[in-house]
């Protein structure tokens, strides 16, 4: 019976049909999502702190507007996702519980200080770019709900990306100080980005049967070489050295080949020992405990409304 199901499922997948909550899924299935899915929750809604710092000291009132829109959809990209996740049995409580008590992961890169307002316009340039080029594929993942929550995240997100490179822009023809405050920030910013799409795909346990199941469509290597490829480019735009002696294009490959990655440095971070990790957890614990009259206030309210529908039924 069960095999008939699992056989059912995967030839669903193999055709390309989305799975959606109520049908039938193999338990591994539901929990790489909700593995994925919750950790993609979490990197949304931390990775708000690094760029929230700068709203009180956004250059100009354009810039913080724009600072403030991002960072408010950050948090609206969490709320879908959190949802996404719940169609999968899983609740809210729990899966902010499993962050707060750091038994969660979230993207690495939220680990890394924000030093300077050029550190904003690198976070939209890289970070933003490379959470849009591991993105887009998620658009057509295999399980409906994530599918669909991804595809407006992506549209922002590609807004994001825009936002920051014209931040970087606009510093790369200021003053010396200015590109000089550039190049450090992409100095920085260069190496963790890169990290974000994970280990080599040697060392990716969970990749063979995350594509197997299409939620994932290409490997953690695939998407970063394509991110390499785009970004090469753009500094050339901005007038940037990518901070990496190997970088240069290989004829044969068609693709621009890169130095090492520092997995230790990523394997540190993802442990929970990055510059910022106690940080992050300490934020967002204070930040829920202070909003619980907010959540009391709503559930009292919802609770009177549904009791006011009852008498009007009744
Ligand atoms: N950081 O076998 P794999 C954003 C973990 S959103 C921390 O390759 P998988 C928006 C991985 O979880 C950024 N941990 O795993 C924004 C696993 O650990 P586990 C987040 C990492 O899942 C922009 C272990 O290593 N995006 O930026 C990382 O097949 C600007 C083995 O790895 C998503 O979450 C990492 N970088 O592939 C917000 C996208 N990489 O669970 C504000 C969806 C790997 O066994 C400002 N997620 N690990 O304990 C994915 O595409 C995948 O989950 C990967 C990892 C590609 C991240």
């Amino acid at each position: 019976m069960e095999n008939s199901m699992a056989d059912k499922f995967q030839q669903k997948i193999d055709d390309d049909i989305r799975i959606e909550p109520r049908d039938w899924m193999p338990e591994a299935y539901r929990k790489t999502l909700i593995r994925q899915i919750s950790q993609h929750a979490h990197s949304e809604i931390v990775g708000m702190l690094p760029e929230g710092n700068w709203i009180t000291r956004a250059p100009n009132l354009r810039r913080k507007v724009a600072l403030l829109a991002k960072v408010q959809d950050e948090a609206g990209h969490g709320l879908y996702l959190y949802s996404a996740c719940e169609t999968l049995g899983v609740s809210r409580d729990e899966l902010i519980n499993q962050l707060h008590t750091g038994k969660a992961k979230y993207s690495s890169i939220f680990n890394y200080p924000t030093i300077t307002w050029a550190d904003i316009g690198t976070i939209g340039w890289l970070v933003d770019g490379a959470a849009i080029m591991n993105q887009v594929p998620l658009c057509r993942c295999s399980y409906g709900p994530y599918a669909r929550a991804m595809v407006k995240v992506c549209k922002e997100e590609s807004f994001h990306q825009r936002q920051g490179f014209e931040i970087l822009l606009t510093l790369s023809k200021g003053t010396e100080a200015q590109r000089q405050m550039l190049q450090d920030s992409v100095n920085r910013w260069w190496w963790p980005s890169m990290m974000m799409f994970g280990p080599n795909d040697a060392d990716s346990p969970h990749s063979a049967q995350s594509m197997a199941w299409k939620i994932k469509r290409f490997s953690n290597d695939e998407l970063r070489q394509r991110f390499v490829d785009m970004c090469v480019d753009q500094a050339k735009i901005l007038n940037v050295t990518l901070p990496d002696p190997d970088l240069k294009w290989n004829e044969e490959r068609g693709h621009y080949d890169y130095g090492p990655i520092d997995w230790d440095e990523f394997w540190n971070v993802v442990k929970g020992n990055g510059p910022c990790n106690r940080d992050r957890i300490e934020t967002r614990v204070n930040a829920y405990e202070k909003g619980a009259w907010v959540r009391e206030a709503a559930s009292a309210y919802a609770e009177k409304q549904a009791s006011k529908k009852a008498i009007q039924v009744a």
